[in-house]
């Protein structure tokens, strides 16, 4: 006697139909980057169906993905932001439900060399976006990427919703383009559309463009003896560092509202890259003035000099609450950089062996 019965095998069909029409379906656009891993890891453990936009020759790959173990969770879709096809047949293909747009050319340093590809993927991309959203779905809630680089210097003490902007790079003015165009289709065409005013958030899946993981993987090289020392730009820069673990969980919080808003995510601290630097070659045992070397070329042509958010609406509104501090994401990211380089190590010893 099968175990399977036909009988049992269409009830089981059906269970399976009935649980997959009740499942929310999300797109994030931009899943193989830092925070789209995250997302995808938090919307699969709340039971949703995923569809995620990669580039497949960018070289980048599903790795974040995989290290996150949601590789096989998500249905990935080819597209390039500056495709406005791509970005509508994405959108009448997935059928979101909600969508988190992620992608984008995220490096407020790479900006400076390429202010135009920048402008066309973070400003008219978003733009392509919501008009694929406004025409083909738009009953689909929308969260935006949006940076606190867009508030520059920023002034003292906190930076918050109400804050005037005053962008410092051709990122945050193509991101102030992209948040305003996202307010503006809420207010002309009523999309749920709302935009996360993100402060600095890191993980071990962080790029290697960016200081807080460029930090962690020289202080791993260094303590393991691969490097002598650690080339880094403006040592005086002063960041709000939370960790994307968090973030995204403002993010998914910001659609489950009755109604859309925009929200500061910060974690209210705020810490020089030299204050960075210091702690993360402190945790192991080392003193970062024997090692790090300033270097000119690194510095930008502009700099948003101090951000610190405030982002008391977020915890009032969505309760959300960081839950890693400075010294914990610190301590993470280098121990994260040992393990992967040691393992790294005792690969190749372990081919050099068997070969
Ligand atoms: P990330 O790791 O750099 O990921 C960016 C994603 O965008 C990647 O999946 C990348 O694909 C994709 N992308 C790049 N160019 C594209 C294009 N032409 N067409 C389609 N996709 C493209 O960034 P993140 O740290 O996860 O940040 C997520 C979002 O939050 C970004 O919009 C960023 O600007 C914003 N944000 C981040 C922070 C932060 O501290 N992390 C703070 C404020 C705002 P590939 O993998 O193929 O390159
Ligand atoms: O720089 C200084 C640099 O590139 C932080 C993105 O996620 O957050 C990020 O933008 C600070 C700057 O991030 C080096 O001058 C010194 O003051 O890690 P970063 P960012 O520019 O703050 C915002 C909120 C975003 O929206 C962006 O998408 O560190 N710094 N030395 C250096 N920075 C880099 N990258 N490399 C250095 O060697």
């Amino acid at each position: 006697m099968p175990i399977w019965s036909s009988l049992t095998l269409e009830r089981v069909g059906r269970v399976e139909h009935r649980r997959r029409l009740a499942m929310k379906r999300a797109l994030i656009t931009g899943i193989t980057g830092q925070d789209g891993a995250y997302l995808s890891k938090l919307l699969r453990d709340h039971g949703y169906e995923i569809y995620g936009t990669h580039r497949p020759d960018s070289g980048t790959g599903t790795a974040r993905l995989r290290e996150l173990g949601t590789e096989r969770d998500v249905r990935l879709l080819p597209l390039d932001l500056r495709d406005d096809a791509g970005v509508r047949a994405v959108i009448a293909l997935a059928q979101p439900a909600e969508v988190y747009h992620l992608a984008s050319q995220s490096s407020v340093a790479a900006s400076f060399e390429q202010p135009l590809l920048t402008a066309d993927l973070n400003a008219l991309g978003t733009l392509r976006l919501l008009e694929a959203l406004r025409t083909l779905a738009p009953a689909a809630r929308l969260f935006h990427a949006s940076s606190s680089e867009i508030f520059g210097r920023g002034p003292r003490p906190a930076q918050d919703e109400n804050t005037p902007p005053h962008p410092r790079s051709p990122y945050a003015v193509a991101k102030l383009f992209a948040h305003w165009s996202t307010i503006n289709y809420r207010e002309t065409y009523g999309l749920f559309a709302c935009c996360g005013l993100l402060f600095n958030h890191e993980s071990p899946l962080r790029g290697m463009q960016f200081v807080t993981r460029k930090i962690c993987d020289g202080v791993a090289r260094i303590r393991l003896g691969l490097a002598n020392e650690l080339r880094l730009g403006n040592l005086d820069a002063r960041r709000d560092w939370g960790f994307a673990g968090d973030y995204v969980r403002a993010m998914w919080l910001m659609l489950q509202q009755e109604t859309a808003d925009d929200y500061v995510v910060a974690s209210g601290t705020s810490h020089s890259v030299r204050d960075f630097v210091a702690a993360a070659f402190g945790h192991v045992g080392l003193a970062w003035e024997d090692y790090v070397r300033q270097d000119p070329t690194l510095l930008r042509p502009a700099e948003a000099d101090s951000q610190v958010g405030d982002s008391s609406k977020a915890r009032r509104v969505l309760g959300w609450r960081p839950t890693v501090s400075f010294e914990q994401l610190v301590g993470l990211m280098v121990d994260a950089e040992l393990a992967r380089l040691r393992s790294a190590e005792s690969s190749r010893a372990q081919t050099a062996r068997t070969t």
